[in-house]
Protein backbone atom coordinates (compact mmCIF):
# COMPACT_ATOMS: atom_id res chain seq x y z
CA UNK A 1 0.00 0.00 0.00
CA UNK A 2 1.43 3.57 -0.67
CA UNK A 3 2.13 6.13 2.18
CA UNK A 4 0.10 9.05 0.86
CA UNK A 5 -2.73 8.19 3.84
CA UNK A 6 -4.63 10.56 6.05
CA UNK A 7 -1.74 12.48 7.89
CA UNK A 8 0.57 10.14 7.14
CA UNK A 9 -0.79 7.04 7.71
CA UNK A 10 -0.17 4.15 4.80
CA UNK A 11 -3.88 3.72 2.71
CA UNK A 12 -5.30 0.23 3.46
CA UNK A 13 -6.39 0.28 -0.45
CA UNK A 14 -4.97 2.01 -3.05
CA UNK A 15 -6.70 2.50 -5.99
CA UNK A 16 -4.64 2.51 -9.70
CA UNK A 17 -6.34 3.96 -12.39
CA UNK A 18 -5.25 2.53 -15.41
CA UNK A 19 -7.64 4.16 -18.11
CA UNK A 20 -10.28 6.01 -18.77
CA UNK A 21 -11.99 5.36 -21.84
CA UNK A 22 -13.24 8.10 -24.44
CA UNK A 23 -16.90 7.67 -22.64
CA UNK A 24 -15.91 8.36 -19.17
CA UNK A 25 -15.24 4.20 -18.29
CA UNK A 26 -12.95 3.57 -16.04
CA UNK A 27 -10.74 0.19 -15.47
CA UNK A 28 -8.23 -0.08 -12.94
CA UNK A 29 -6.65 -2.21 -10.11
CA UNK A 30 -7.62 -1.68 -6.17
CA UNK A 31 -4.77 -2.92 -4.30
CA UNK A 32 -5.94 -4.46 -0.63
CA UNK A 33 -3.79 -6.36 1.62
CA UNK A 34 -5.78 -9.73 0.47
CA UNK A 35 -5.03 -8.96 -3.27
CA UNK A 36 -5.60 -6.21 -5.66
CA UNK A 37 -8.50 -6.65 -7.70
CA UNK A 38 -9.24 -5.64 -11.55
CA UNK A 39 -12.02 -3.07 -11.74
CA UNK A 40 -14.65 -2.47 -12.64
CA UNK A 41 -15.48 -5.50 -10.74
CA UNK A 42 -18.34 -7.38 -9.44
CA UNK A 43 -18.70 -8.58 -5.43
CA UNK A 44 -21.25 -11.78 -5.22
CA UNK A 45 -23.40 -11.31 -1.59
CA UNK A 46 -22.44 -13.65 0.63
CA UNK A 47 -24.91 -11.80 3.44
CA UNK A 48 -24.34 -14.63 6.43
CA UNK A 49 -20.69 -14.98 5.34
CA UNK A 50 -22.07 -17.93 2.77
CA UNK A 51 -23.88 -18.22 -0.07
CA UNK A 52 -27.40 -20.36 0.34
CA UNK A 53 -25.92 -23.00 -2.94
CA UNK A 54 -22.25 -22.27 -3.37
CA UNK A 55 -18.94 -23.68 -1.95
CA UNK A 56 -16.58 -20.89 -1.37
CA UNK A 57 -13.92 -23.12 -3.70
CA UNK A 58 -17.04 -23.05 -6.59
CA UNK A 59 -17.22 -18.81 -6.22
CA UNK A 60 -13.38 -18.29 -6.20
CA UNK A 61 -13.00 -20.88 -9.44
CA UNK A 62 -16.43 -18.38 -10.76
CA UNK A 63 -13.52 -16.13 -10.76
CA UNK A 64 -14.55 -13.63 -8.00
CA UNK A 65 -11.86 -12.87 -5.95
CA UNK A 66 -14.03 -10.18 -3.62
CA UNK A 67 -17.00 -10.75 -1.76
CA UNK A 68 -19.60 -8.70 0.38
CA UNK A 69 -20.81 -9.69 3.70
CA UNK A 70 -23.32 -7.73 5.86
CA UNK A 71 -22.70 -6.56 8.97
CA UNK A 72 -26.72 -6.54 10.08
CA UNK A 73 -27.04 -10.15 9.84
CA UNK A 74 -23.62 -11.03 10.81
CA UNK A 75 -23.85 -8.84 14.07
CA UNK A 76 -27.03 -10.82 15.42
CA UNK A 77 -25.99 -14.20 14.02
CA UNK A 78 -23.22 -15.33 14.79
CA UNK A 79 -22.13 -12.19 16.56
CA UNK A 80 -19.38 -10.72 16.87
CA UNK A 81 -17.24 -12.86 19.60
CA UNK A 82 -17.40 -15.62 17.33
CA UNK A 83 -15.02 -13.47 14.62
CA UNK A 84 -12.93 -12.47 17.54
CA UNK A 85 -12.45 -15.97 18.19
CA UNK A 86 -12.20 -17.00 14.81
CA UNK A 87 -9.21 -14.34 14.34
CA UNK A 88 -12.02 -12.57 11.35
CA UNK A 89 -14.36 -14.20 8.71
CA UNK A 90 -11.55 -15.22 6.54
CA UNK A 91 -10.44 -18.14 8.49
CA UNK A 92 -14.03 -18.36 9.87
CA UNK A 93 -15.20 -19.23 6.09
CA UNK A 94 -12.64 -20.27 4.54
CA UNK A 95 -11.96 -17.51 2.09
CA UNK A 96 -8.27 -15.86 1.12
CA UNK A 97 -9.99 -13.22 -1.22
CA UNK A 98 -10.82 -9.79 -0.25
CA UNK A 99 -14.18 -9.24 1.32
CA UNK A 100 -16.43 -5.94 1.51
CA UNK A 101 -18.92 -5.80 4.84
CA UNK A 102 -21.88 -3.32 4.68
CA UNK A 103 -22.88 -1.44 7.07
CA UNK A 104 -26.63 -2.48 8.06
CA UNK A 105 -27.42 1.23 7.09
CA UNK A 106 -29.57 -0.35 3.77
CA UNK A 107 -30.98 -2.90 6.11
CA UNK A 108 -32.40 -0.48 9.13
CA UNK A 109 -34.42 0.75 5.98
CA UNK A 110 -36.14 -2.49 5.78
CA UNK A 111 -36.69 -3.33 9.28
CA UNK A 112 -39.98 -3.65 11.17
CA UNK A 113 -42.26 -0.91 11.74
CA UNK A 114 -41.10 -1.14 15.66
CA UNK A 115 -37.51 0.01 14.64
CA UNK A 116 -36.61 3.42 16.73
CA UNK A 117 -34.29 5.50 14.84
CA UNK A 118 -32.40 8.36 16.69
CA UNK A 119 -29.27 10.15 15.97
CA UNK A 120 -27.78 8.02 17.85
CA UNK A 121 -28.41 4.90 16.03
CA UNK A 122 -31.13 2.46 14.77
CA UNK A 123 -32.88 0.57 18.06
CA UNK A 124 -34.54 -2.46 17.07
CA UNK A 125 -35.47 -5.89 18.21
CA UNK A 126 -33.55 -9.15 17.13
CA UNK A 127 -35.47 -11.05 14.36
CA UNK A 128 -33.90 -14.04 16.28
CA UNK A 129 -34.01 -14.20 20.08
CA UNK A 130 -36.17 -10.33 20.32
CA UNK A 131 -33.09 -9.07 22.31
CA UNK A 132 -32.63 -5.00 21.73
CA UNK A 133 -30.14 -3.97 19.61
CA UNK A 134 -28.50 -0.88 19.12
CA UNK A 135 -27.04 -0.58 15.56
CA UNK A 136 -25.15 2.87 15.32
CA UNK A 137 -21.88 4.07 13.47
CA UNK A 138 -19.87 3.20 16.55
CA UNK A 139 -20.59 -0.26 16.80
CA UNK A 140 -21.39 -0.83 13.00
CA UNK A 141 -17.49 -0.13 12.74
CA UNK A 142 -16.46 -2.27 16.09
CA UNK A 143 -18.58 -5.15 14.35
CA UNK A 144 -16.80 -4.75 11.02
CA UNK A 145 -13.47 -4.48 12.97
CA UNK A 146 -14.38 -7.86 14.34
CA UNK A 147 -15.36 -9.53 11.28
CA UNK A 148 -12.00 -7.97 9.79
CA UNK A 149 -13.32 -7.10 6.40
CA UNK A 150 -10.90 -5.24 4.10
CA UNK A 151 -13.53 -2.57 3.20
CA UNK A 152 -15.38 -1.08 5.58
CA UNK A 153 -18.89 1.01 4.72
CA UNK A 154 -19.87 3.55 6.69
CA UNK A 155 -23.60 3.71 8.93
CA UNK A 156 -26.12 5.52 6.27
CA UNK A 157 -29.27 6.38 6.29
CA UNK A 158 -30.66 5.07 2.94
CA UNK A 159 -34.35 5.93 2.27
CA UNK A 160 -37.41 5.18 -0.40
CA UNK A 161 -36.15 7.39 -3.40
CA UNK A 162 -39.88 8.20 -3.66
CA UNK A 163 -39.28 10.70 -0.30
CA UNK A 164 -39.84 14.40 -0.37
CA UNK A 165 -36.72 16.73 -0.77
CA UNK A 166 -37.05 17.91 3.10
CA UNK A 167 -36.82 14.13 4.15
CA UNK A 168 -34.28 13.02 1.34
CA UNK A 169 -32.18 16.51 3.05
CA UNK A 170 -32.69 15.10 6.95
CA UNK A 171 -31.80 11.60 5.96
CA UNK A 172 -28.93 12.77 3.89
CA UNK A 173 -27.50 15.40 6.63
CA UNK A 174 -27.61 12.42 9.17
CA UNK A 175 -25.77 10.59 7.30
CA UNK A 176 -22.72 12.86 7.04
CA UNK A 177 -23.26 13.53 10.66
CA UNK A 178 -22.60 9.64 10.98
CA UNK A 179 -19.74 9.62 8.50
CA UNK A 180 -17.37 11.60 10.29
CA UNK A 181 -18.61 9.53 13.09
CA UNK A 182 -17.47 6.75 11.47
CA UNK A 183 -14.03 7.84 10.41
CA UNK A 184 -13.65 9.14 14.40
CA UNK A 185 -14.51 5.41 15.67
CA UNK A 186 -12.12 3.91 13.03
CA UNK A 187 -9.47 6.50 14.09
CA UNK A 188 -9.55 6.01 17.70
CA UNK A 189 -9.11 1.95 16.92
CA UNK A 190 -7.16 2.25 13.96
CA UNK A 191 -6.95 -1.41 12.08
CA UNK A 192 -5.65 -0.80 9.23
CA UNK A 193 -9.03 -1.60 7.44
CA UNK A 194 -10.21 0.92 4.38
CA UNK A 195 -13.30 3.14 4.72
CA UNK A 196 -15.66 4.29 2.60
CA UNK A 197 -17.77 7.02 2.64
CA UNK A 198 -21.97 6.74 0.97
CA UNK A 199 -23.47 9.74 -1.25
CA UNK A 200 -26.99 9.59 -0.64
CA UNK A 201 -29.51 12.38 -1.92
CA UNK A 202 -32.41 10.53 -3.38
CA UNK A 203 -33.23 11.86 -6.86
CA UNK A 204 -32.22 15.58 -6.31
CA UNK A 205 -29.34 16.67 -8.07
CA UNK A 206 -28.18 19.57 -5.99
CA UNK A 207 -28.53 17.32 -2.60
CA UNK A 208 -26.24 14.47 -4.23
CA UNK A 209 -24.01 17.15 -5.39
CA UNK A 210 -23.89 18.76 -1.84
CA UNK A 211 -23.25 15.21 -0.82
CA UNK A 212 -20.38 14.26 -2.18
CA UNK A 213 -19.15 17.95 -1.69
CA UNK A 214 -19.42 17.03 1.98
CA UNK A 215 -18.04 13.67 1.68
CA UNK A 216 -14.82 14.06 -0.36
CA UNK A 217 -13.27 16.74 2.35
CA UNK A 218 -13.07 13.66 4.31
CA UNK A 219 -10.52 11.14 4.14
CA UNK A 220 -12.16 7.86 2.91
CA UNK A 221 -10.47 5.24 1.11
CA UNK A 222 -13.29 5.17 -1.73
CA UNK A 223 -17.14 6.60 -2.02
CA UNK A 224 -19.83 4.79 -2.61
CA UNK A 225 -23.14 5.64 -4.23
CA UNK A 226 -26.25 4.89 -2.14
CA UNK A 227 -30.16 5.46 -2.07
CA UNK A 228 -30.58 3.76 -5.22
CA UNK A 229 -32.39 0.61 -6.87
CA UNK A 230 -34.77 1.77 -4.02
CA UNK A 231 -38.27 2.80 -6.07
CA UNK A 232 -36.74 5.56 -8.40
CA UNK A 233 -36.85 5.03 -12.22
CA UNK A 234 -34.03 3.34 -14.40
CA UNK A 235 -33.54 7.01 -15.88
CA UNK A 236 -33.37 8.69 -12.50
CA UNK A 237 -31.00 5.87 -11.29
CA UNK A 238 -28.44 6.80 -14.51
CA UNK A 239 -28.70 10.38 -13.77
CA UNK A 240 -27.93 10.00 -9.95
CA UNK A 241 -25.04 7.96 -10.80
CA UNK A 242 -23.92 10.44 -13.53
CA UNK A 243 -24.39 13.19 -10.99
CA UNK A 244 -22.39 11.87 -8.17
CA UNK A 245 -19.33 10.25 -10.01
CA UNK A 246 -19.27 14.10 -11.75
CA UNK A 247 -18.62 15.20 -8.28
CA UNK A 248 -16.08 12.06 -6.77
CA UNK A 249 -11.90 12.42 -7.04
CA UNK A 250 -10.69 10.65 -10.21
CA UNK A 251 -7.99 9.35 -8.06
CA UNK A 252 -10.64 6.78 -5.81
CA UNK A 253 -12.85 3.80 -6.60
CA UNK A 254 -16.49 4.53 -6.94
CA UNK A 255 -19.13 1.50 -5.51
CA UNK A 256 -22.50 1.74 -6.68
CA UNK A 257 -24.34 0.02 -3.87
CA UNK A 258 -26.92 -2.88 -4.80
CA UNK A 259 -26.85 -2.80 -8.38
CA UNK A 260 -27.97 -4.52 -10.67
CA UNK A 261 -29.04 -6.64 -13.42
CA UNK A 262 -26.30 -6.95 -16.04
CA UNK A 263 -27.84 -4.15 -17.83
CA UNK A 264 -27.41 -1.86 -15.39
CA UNK A 265 -24.28 -2.55 -14.67
CA UNK A 266 -23.24 -1.56 -18.60
CA UNK A 267 -24.60 1.65 -18.12
CA UNK A 268 -23.03 2.60 -14.57
CA UNK A 269 -19.70 1.77 -15.93
CA UNK A 270 -20.04 4.10 -18.75
CA UNK A 271 -20.78 6.78 -15.88
CA UNK A 272 -17.98 6.31 -14.07
CA UNK A 273 -18.68 3.30 -11.40
CA UNK A 274 -15.90 1.00 -10.69
CA UNK A 275 -17.07 -1.63 -8.05
CA UNK A 276 -20.80 -3.58 -7.62
CA UNK A 277 -22.48 -5.65 -5.46
CA UNK A 278 -26.01 -7.12 -6.27
CA UNK A 279 -27.92 -10.35 -5.14
CA UNK A 280 -29.35 -11.03 -8.95
CA UNK A 281 -27.15 -13.22 -9.50
CA UNK A 282 -28.04 -15.65 -7.15
CA UNK A 283 -31.55 -14.83 -6.42
CA UNK A 284 -32.24 -15.10 -10.31
CA UNK A 285 -30.15 -18.48 -10.20
CA UNK A 286 -32.70 -19.55 -7.32
CA UNK A 287 -35.89 -18.38 -9.36
CA UNK A 288 -35.02 -20.66 -12.64
CA UNK A 289 -33.17 -17.69 -14.74
CA UNK A 290 -29.87 -17.67 -16.15
CA UNK A 291 -27.66 -15.27 -17.97
CA UNK A 292 -26.33 -15.43 -21.07
CA UNK A 293 -24.47 -13.41 -23.82
CA UNK A 294 -27.86 -13.73 -26.17
CA UNK A 295 -30.12 -12.88 -22.87
CA UNK A 296 -31.94 -13.99 -20.41
CA UNK A 297 -32.63 -17.89 -20.02
CA UNK A 298 -35.82 -18.94 -18.16
CA UNK A 299 -35.15 -22.69 -17.68
CA UNK A 300 -38.44 -23.63 -16.60
CA UNK A 301 -40.09 -22.92 -20.27
CA UNK A 302 -41.27 -26.12 -21.90
CA UNK A 303 -39.08 -25.70 -24.84
CA UNK A 304 -36.21 -26.79 -23.32
CA UNK A 305 -38.46 -29.98 -21.48
CA UNK A 306 -36.45 -32.46 -24.47
CA UNK A 307 -33.12 -30.01 -25.00
CA UNK A 308 -29.73 -31.48 -24.85
CA UNK A 309 -28.19 -28.45 -25.40
CA UNK A 310 -25.80 -26.80 -22.87
CA UNK A 311 -27.47 -24.42 -20.61
CA UNK A 312 -25.31 -21.47 -22.47
CA UNK A 313 -22.82 -23.12 -24.99
CA UNK A 314 -20.46 -19.71 -24.64
CA UNK A 315 -19.72 -20.27 -21.28
CA UNK A 316 -16.40 -22.73 -19.28
CA UNK A 317 -18.38 -22.64 -16.32
CA UNK A 318 -18.39 -26.71 -15.17
CA UNK A 319 -22.30 -26.54 -15.27
CA UNK A 320 -22.30 -25.50 -18.55
CA UNK A 321 -19.77 -27.92 -19.87
CA UNK A 322 -21.79 -30.90 -18.25
CA UNK A 323 -25.21 -30.89 -18.18
CA UNK A 324 -28.05 -30.18 -20.51
CA UNK A 325 -31.39 -27.40 -20.34
CA UNK A 326 -33.03 -30.56 -20.24
CA UNK A 327 -31.64 -32.03 -17.08
CA UNK A 328 -31.59 -28.24 -15.48
CA UNK A 329 -34.77 -28.12 -16.32
CA UNK A 330 -35.79 -30.66 -14.31
CA UNK A 331 -33.97 -30.37 -11.55
CA UNK A 332 -35.40 -26.73 -11.28
CA UNK A 333 -38.86 -28.39 -11.51
CA UNK A 334 -38.76 -30.49 -8.93
CA UNK A 335 -37.11 -27.87 -6.50
CA UNK A 336 -34.24 -29.57 -5.77
CA UNK A 337 -31.67 -27.42 -4.68
CA UNK A 338 -28.75 -28.61 -6.72
CA UNK A 339 -30.92 -27.16 -9.73
CA UNK A 340 -30.63 -23.60 -7.84
CA UNK A 341 -26.69 -24.88 -7.44
CA UNK A 342 -25.77 -25.19 -10.65
CA UNK A 343 -27.38 -22.06 -12.24
CA UNK A 344 -25.94 -20.30 -9.41
CA UNK A 345 -22.70 -21.43 -10.66
CA UNK A 346 -23.12 -20.43 -14.00
CA UNK A 347 -24.43 -16.88 -13.05
CA UNK A 348 -21.51 -16.21 -11.10
CA UNK A 349 -19.16 -16.65 -13.67
CA UNK A 350 -21.52 -15.12 -15.90
CA UNK A 351 -21.26 -11.73 -13.65
CA UNK A 352 -17.45 -12.05 -13.78
CA UNK A 353 -17.35 -12.94 -18.13
CA UNK A 354 -19.07 -10.09 -18.00
CA UNK A 355 -16.83 -7.67 -16.37
CA UNK A 356 -13.72 -9.02 -17.97
CA UNK A 357 -15.71 -8.16 -21.29
CA UNK A 358 -16.41 -4.72 -20.01
CA UNK A 359 -12.62 -4.40 -18.78
CA UNK A 360 -11.04 -5.25 -21.98
CA UNK A 361 -13.19 -2.92 -23.30
CA UNK A 362 -12.06 -0.35 -21.48
CA UNK A 363 -8.74 -0.70 -21.62
CA UNK A 364 -8.65 -1.19 -25.55
CA UNK A 365 -10.27 2.32 -25.97
CA UNK A 366 -13.13 0.71 -27.47
CA UNK A 367 -15.95 0.71 -24.44
CA UNK A 368 -18.53 2.38 -26.53
CA UNK A 369 -18.74 -0.35 -28.89
CA UNK A 370 -18.82 -3.14 -26.24
CA UNK A 371 -21.63 -1.04 -24.82
CA UNK A 372 -23.79 -1.39 -27.65
CA UNK A 373 -23.05 -5.09 -28.44
CA UNK A 374 -23.19 -5.94 -24.73
CA UNK A 375 -26.65 -3.84 -24.41
CA UNK A 376 -28.24 -4.99 -27.77
CA UNK A 377 -27.28 -8.71 -26.76
CA UNK A 378 -28.19 -8.99 -23.08
CA UNK A 379 -31.78 -6.99 -22.90
CA UNK A 380 -34.19 -8.47 -20.89
CA UNK A 381 -37.88 -7.76 -20.73
CA UNK A 382 -37.83 -6.07 -17.18
CA UNK A 383 -34.89 -3.76 -18.24
N1 LIG B 1 -26.70 1.95 1.71
C1 LIG B 1 -26.06 0.85 2.20
N2 LIG B 1 -26.14 -0.33 1.57
C2 LIG B 1 -26.86 -0.42 0.44
C3 LIG B 1 -27.54 0.68 -0.10
C4 LIG B 1 -27.46 1.94 0.56
O1 LIG B 1 -28.01 2.97 0.15
C5 LIG B 1 -28.20 0.20 -1.25
C6 LIG B 1 -29.07 0.98 -2.14
N3 LIG B 1 -29.13 0.45 -3.42
C7 LIG B 1 -27.89 -1.15 -1.38
N4 LIG B 1 -27.08 -1.51 -0.34
N5 LIG B 1 -25.35 0.97 3.32
ZN1 LIG C 1 -22.00 -21.56 -17.41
Amino acid sequence: AGHDGYKGRPMAVRFELLTTDPTGARAGILHTRRGSFKTPMFMPVATHAGFRHLAMEEVKEAGASILLANTYHLMLRPGAEVFKRFGGIHPFMQWDGGVLTDSGGFQIFSLPEDRLITEKGAHFRSFYDNSRQLLSPESSIAMQQAINSEIMMVLDVCIDSRTDEAGTREAMERTHRWAVRSLEAKAARDTGQAMFGIVQGGVFPHLRDESADFLTKLPFDGFAIGGLAVGETKVERESMTLRATASLPADKPRYLMGVGTPTDLVEAVLRGVDMFDCIIPTKMAQQGYAYTFSGLVRISRSVFRLSDEPLDAECDCYVCKRYTRGYLQHLMRGKHHLGSRFLSVHNVRHYQKLMGRIREGILGGTYAQVYRELKAAIATPKD
